[in-house]
């Protein structure tokens, strides 16, 4: 395998469209020969993480264990795509700090609530605002957009009601916001 792994951490709300982008990102190295693997928060906590709540020390927890894994791909030499929300920048930088200068790269898809929540792909931001679920990100529990991520997809709408996202290259240690 002549490729070099790296970890590309995608972070961003529930319904911001983390797992289209990873999908198609996927196929997209796939098409020029590079091997990549999605590890997909709702998926994992399906198996490994079942174990796991969204409190917040779950939550963390969650995101050390596919930091974690994510590490032993790249180690592997596989470009590993994880598609969390991963909403606490501490344990964004945790998983960071697991792998050398460069390997980690954290992609913010910046996606506002509203938005977010007008789509509702899975009608859960509802169940939320009905108090039928509890601690939902966004609506009672936090999301704390990247300070030091390398790319932003930001989103936009086309004259024809279309939803746009555009890739921006962040200035190192210019935040995203
Ligand atoms: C946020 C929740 C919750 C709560 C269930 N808060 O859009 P989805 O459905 O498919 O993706 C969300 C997924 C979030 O799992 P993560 O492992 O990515 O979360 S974290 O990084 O915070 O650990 C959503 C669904 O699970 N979901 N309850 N309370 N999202």
């Amino acid at each position: 395998l002549q490729q070099k792994g790296c970890v590309i951490w995608l972070t961003g709300l529930s319904g911001s469209g983390k797992s289209t982008i990873a999908c198609a990102l996927s196929r997209s190295l796939h098409s020029r020969g590079k091997l990549s693997y999605i590890l997909d928060g709702d998926n994992i906590r399906h198996g490994l993480n079942h174990d796991l709540s969204f409190r917040a020390e779950d939550r963390s927890e969650n995101i050390r264990r596919i930091g974690e894994v994510a590490k032993l791909f790249a180690d592997a030499g596989v470009i590993c795509i994880t598609s969390l929300i991963s909403p606490y920048q501490k344990d964004r930088d945790a998983c960071r700090a697991l792998l050398p200068k460069g390997d980690f790269i954290e992609v913010f898809i910046d996606v506002p609530l509203q938005v977010c929540e007008a789509r509702d792909p899975k009608g859960l931001y509802k169940l939320a605002r009905a108090g039928k679920i509890k601690g939902f990100t966004g609506i009672d529990d936090p999301y704390e957009p990247p300070c030091s991520c390398e790319f932003r997809f930001s989103y936009s709408f086309q004259k024809t009601g279309a939803f746009i996202l555009q890739i921006v290259l962040q200035q190192k240690g210019s935040g995203c916001k």
